[in-house]
């Protein structure tokens, strides 16, 4: 079937049916007044042929909805362009051996949940030595020194320990983003780099689940890791942007702090 990626809806049984299914709750008791409401609120957002699928009372004047219903928008898909990191992921092998033969010495990354973020599994699911979904953590890759700081990190003392440590990149992980409080967390870890004169020199990645690449770039970071992530899209990413950097120190005849070069 030929499909017009200028004007894509959502598929349920045939194409361009628009067909969705979507879940919220009204805090209105369950009956047929929160059935109604439900409906006419799916009509609102747009959905044609609104139907309550499912209405369940959660309690205390509370009700949950399942809705179907037929969306008439369309999305030109082929418009859109998304920033993301686009280093080739190579497994656990490659990636020590890159650091051997193009680096030639062991690298240092700092991972922690800073500032108030006391989530801790993400960032442990990147570094931890017995690793995540079938992919060890950076802990456990014999050409990286990686240190975990754990949760509740502040700015100020990730910033100390990479000087310390002579660190080549930095891992926040952010999951709380309850009003925007890991924008300003995120932000005053660059101001300080740059205050501290350091940012040059380290590697500024974050990540967590409503974190993307774009946003990590509007923020000043290097590079924006969001759901699903493992430790070698991370570490791929890391050993060639540092190749990528002492390449171009060597060309420059610049020298510096572990080889790294300028931010882009
Ligand atoms: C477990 C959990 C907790 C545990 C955390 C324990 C711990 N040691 O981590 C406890 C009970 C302590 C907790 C507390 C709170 N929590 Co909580 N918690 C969760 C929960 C259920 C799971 C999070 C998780 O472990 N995910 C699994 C990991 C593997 O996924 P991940 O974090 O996305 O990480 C992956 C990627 O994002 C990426 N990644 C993550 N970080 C980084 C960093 C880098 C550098 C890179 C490269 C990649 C990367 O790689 C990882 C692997 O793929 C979520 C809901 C949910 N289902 O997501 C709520 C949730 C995150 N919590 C929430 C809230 C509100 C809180 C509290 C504020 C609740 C309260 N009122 O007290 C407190 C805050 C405590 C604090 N100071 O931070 C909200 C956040 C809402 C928001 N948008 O801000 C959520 C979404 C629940 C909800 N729906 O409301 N929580």
């Amino acid at each position: 079937m030929n499909l017009d990626f200028t004007r894509v809806k959502p598929y349920g049984d045939t194409m361009n049916d628009g067909a969705v299914q979507m879940s919220f709750s009204l805090p209105v008791p369950c009956g047929e007044e929160a059935r109604e409401a439900a409906r006419q609120l799916a009509a609102k957002m747009g959905l044609e042929e609104p139907q309550v699928y499912h209405m369940a009372d959660l309690g205390e004047n509370f009700t949950y909805f399942i809705v179907y219903g037929k969306c008439s928008h369309t999305i030109d898909y082929s418009a859109i362009q998304v920033p993301k990191v686009d280093t080739e992921r190579m497994s656990f092998d490659e990636i020590n051996h890159f650091i051997q033969e193009r680096l030639g010495r062991k690298i240092v990354v700092i991972g922690a949940c800073t500032g108030t973020d006391a989530h801790t599994v993400g960032i442990d699911a990147i570094m931890n030595m017995k690793g995540y979904n079938g992919e060890y953590g950076l802990e456990r890759y014999p050409e990286i020194e990686a240190y975990n700081l754990g949760s509740q990190v502040p700015n100020e003392e990730m910033l100390a320990k990479a000087l310390e440590l002579q660190a080549d990149a930095l891992l926040v992980s952010q999951v709380v983003t309850q009003k925007g409080v890991h924008i300003t967390n995120l932000t005053q870890l660059v101001d300080l780099a740059e205050a501290e004169g350091i940012r040059q020199n380290l590697l500024l990645i974050c990540g967590g689940p409503r974190i993307n690449h774009e946003m990590a770039l509007e923020l000043g970071y290097d590079a924006g890791f969001g759901p699903g992530s493992l430790a070698p899209d991370v570490a791929s990413y890391i050993v060639h942007e540092l190749d990528r950097r002492s390449k171009g120190k060597r060309v420059g005849n610049v020298s510096g702090h572990h080889g790294a070069g300028e931010n882009v």
